[in-house]
């Protein structure tokens, strides 16, 4: 599954909260137990193993998706969290969106 998400990192591990917390619109692909992310789709089809800032992909082993219920100030937000306990809120275009990439991700 591939598309732009807005993303937000909020846990580093289960106990340090990340410190970059601003929100980024980027280009995710989730494919074969890894999450990456790009600047856009064009920058995803020129070099998809060079991830937007130099980033690691993520692990997606053991990653639990729901929708971020708790969270009121965006629309259409679901939270990915990451057996190492990292934690990500991700903003989808709309609910159906949200809803694509939450059954994507649960059918690993
Ligand atoms: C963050 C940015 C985020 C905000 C976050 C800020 O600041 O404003 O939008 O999260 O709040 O730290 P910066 O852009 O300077 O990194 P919300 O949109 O969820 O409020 P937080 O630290 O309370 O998570």
């Amino acid at each position: 599954v591939e598309g732009t998400l807005v993303r937000k990192h909020e846990w580093e591990s289960a106990a340090k909260r990340a410190s970059n917390r601003s929100w980024d619109k980027l280009y995710v692909v989730a494919r074969e137990g890894r999450m990456s992310f790009y600047k856009d789709q064009k920058a995803h089809k020129a070099s998809p193993e060079q991830c937007w800032r130099g980033e690691t992909p993520l692990d997606l082993t053991g990653a639990v998706v729901e929708v971020a219920a708790n969270y009121t100030k965006k629309k259409h937000v679901f939270r990915l969290r990451l057996a190492s306990g990292a934690e990500f809120l991700l903003q989808a275009h709309d609910d159906a969106d949200m809803n694509r990439w939450l059954e994507a991700l649960r059918a690993r």
